[in-house]
């Protein structure tokens, strides 16, 4: 049984995450992780907090805090918010961690001793009373184009245009407002990625079973020309650039890129985990000569990300000529849009995974996120299409199924498995169906193909409400007690089946349906014998209907929220 490694694309620490960020990495990776463990395969699901760099500093100033606290503070909000979704990881590491510092210094150091990095001399707006450099989003002045008076140095927020720093008139710094700034010479490292071009068209050529979505990207950047990156930032707050053990002399004061330690994280997160607990080996996951060849690794990410992971990230593992393992399999997704635009952090548009949890359960939201993955474009978020497909697959389909056959079991069988009579054609020609939806499925889920995958488990509870309606126990019941028998036992297992296949998208119903059933959680993935699996429940089990599953979103509900975080108005 092949082992499996599972990477989302780490989060990053300015505040809770909005659905788009969900939908297009953590969500579909927990699906997949948790599929894989009923499986019955050994899964790891790392991820972690992407602390460094501008923004986090940012941040941190706005809300009157050091960086490290604002952090470690974040850190915090950000794991138990996707707990409370449900999110499955075995661990959640922080960028921030010394087993990240340590790992990312390390890469530095064997990628300049295989010569492929070098120090360049740039230039950067130096702020005197801030004694320090500016980063481009440090520097905001008058735009060159339109005139806006707050453009920022790396771009124009009101036109639109790409700005260098020295384009802008009237310049000042976001720090102090201090105008006292000039251009300095400053010392940085270059990853020199020109040099290993041929060799990552070579690996990216190797992975041919890629989506396309993450294969036209690489190709895309390595069809432009890779570029040498400037991999070091004056900034306080990263990884330190050293030398030998103490700061690089004439670097003394910068650290490593955000984009250059973020990546290295998904292996210095395993790290964590392992340093966590006694047994733990990070090595058989990621050294291809400490067992890692066994691995199958899988990387989930929204589309913006695919370039760091095709491109720089490779280059980092390629060039050191260490065993690395690098991945196997790179899911991408598109925007989830919000309406007509986009989700944004920074002007706070949309719904956020806290305030989403306010509102509703998180089966509801891990069900439409899903089932509406961003897979092959752009999907855009409305209230409408939100409450009729959670309304119809859970609320109709699912919960109706569950609800009707348990309360008729309550009511008529004194709320235990029936015994007496025999299959007959009906449930025959239901084993067969079942079982090639049940082959189905897998084969999705084990292809990644996220929204099939759903409509496949969807038309499975589909069936289910389909039997029932054909077989009519209500009608049996009157005139044949093992007739009506055969059949609630049978839908009783198709309930309970439907708790073990459910689990990977909506593991908080799937449990209480588990439940109904003093049934193990998280069980096994049945097999694709449907006459096998539909057999299961001894019969004078107790079984009791559970609470109702999903309540249904009405008219008033919509516009409450609506009004709560805008939508269509704002289209
Ligand atoms: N933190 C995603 C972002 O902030 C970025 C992913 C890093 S994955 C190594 O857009
Ligand atoms: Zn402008």
């Amino acid at each position: 049984m092949a082992r499996i490694l599972i990477t989302s694309a780490l989060p990053y620490i300015n505040g809770i995450k909005h659905l788009g960020n969900l939908a297009g990495s953590m969500l579909p990776a927990d699906v997949y992780a948790r599929f894989q463990r009923a499986r019955g395969h050994e899964t790891l699901y790392i991820c972690a907090t992407d602390e460094h760099g501008t923004p986090a500093e940012l941040a941190a100033a706005a809300a009157g805090q050091d960086v490290e606290t604002y952090c470690a503070e974040q850190h915090i909000l950000q794991r138990d918010v996707a707990a409370a979704f449900g999110l499955s990881w075995d661990w959640f590491g922080r960028s921030s961690s010394p087993q990240n510092r340590k790992l990312t210094q390390h890469f530095a150091e064997v990628l300049e001793a295989n010569g492929l990095i070098e120090e360049r001399v740039d230039q950067m707006v130096y702020s005197i009373d801030d004694k320090r450099f500016l980063p481009d989003r440090y520097i905001e002045g008058t735009c060159p184009h339109c005139g806006f008076e707050k453009a920022r140095g790396d771009q124009c927020d009101n036109c639109g245009n790409l700005l260098d720093p020295t384009d802008l008139k009237n310049a000042y710094s976001v720090i102090s407002g201090s105008r006292n700034l000039e251009v300095r010479d400053t010392r940085h490292l270059y990853l020199l990625q020109t040099r290993m071009a041929d060799r990552i068209r070579t690996w990216v050529d190797g992975h041919g079973d890629w989506p396309v979505l993450a294969k036209s990207i690489a190709y895309k950047f390595l069809d432009e020309g890779l570029i040498d990156r400037g991999i070091t930032r004056d900034l306080a707050w990263g990884v330190p650039v050293v030398k030998d053990g103490a700061p690089r002399p004439g670097m003394e004061g910068k650290v490593f890129y955000v984009w250059f330690d973020a990546p290295i994280e998904y292996i210095a997160a395993t790290q964590e985990w392992a340093d966590a607990e006694e047994g733990r080996d990070w090595k058989r996951w990621w050294r291809t000569d400490a067992g890692a060849q066994d691995v199958r690794y899988v990387e989930f990410m929204g589309k913006d990300n695919v370039a760091f992971h095709t491109v720089s990230f490779p280059a980092t593992i390629l060039g050191s000529e260490e065993p690395w393992k690098s991945v196997d399999m790179l899911k991408a997704f598109n925007w989830l849009n919000w309406y007509g635009g986009k989700f944004s952090t920074s002007s706070k548009r949309g719904v956020f995974m806290d305030a989403a949890l306010e509102i509703l359960p998180p089966d509801f939201w891990r069900w439409y996120l899903t089932s509406n993955a961003p897979e092959s474009s752009d999907t855009a978020f409305t209230w409408e299409m939100f409450a009729s497909s959670v309304n119809r697959d859970l609320a109709d389909v699912l919960g109706n199924f569950i609800n009707r056959i348990l309360k008729f079991t309550e009511g008529k069988f004194d709320g235990v498995v029936p015994e007496g009579g025999e299959p007959g054609p009906l449930e025959e020609k239901l084993f067969a169906d079942v079982s090639a939806r049940l082959a189905d499925l897998a084969e999705q889920m084990d292809a990644i193909e996220v929204r099939k995958s759903a409509q496949a488990l969807r038309a499975l509870w589909v069936v289910g409400n389909e039997y029932l309606q054909e077989a009519a126990p209500w009608t049996a019941i009157k005139t044949d007690r093992d007739r009506a028998a055969v059949i609630v036992r049978t839908a009783l297992n198709l309930a309970a089946l439907y708790a073990r296949i459910s689990t990977p998208f909506i593991p908080f119903a799937a449990e209480k349906i588990a439940q109904a059933f003093s049934l193990e959680f998280p069980a096994a993935w049945p097999s694709n014998d449907a006459a096998v699996e539909l057999s299961s429940l001894p019969t004078g089990l107790s079984v009791r209907a559970p609470e109702v599953l999903f309540k249904k979103i009405d008219e008033e509900m919509i516009a409450e929220w609506t009004a709560r975080f805008g939508g269509a108005e704002e289209g």
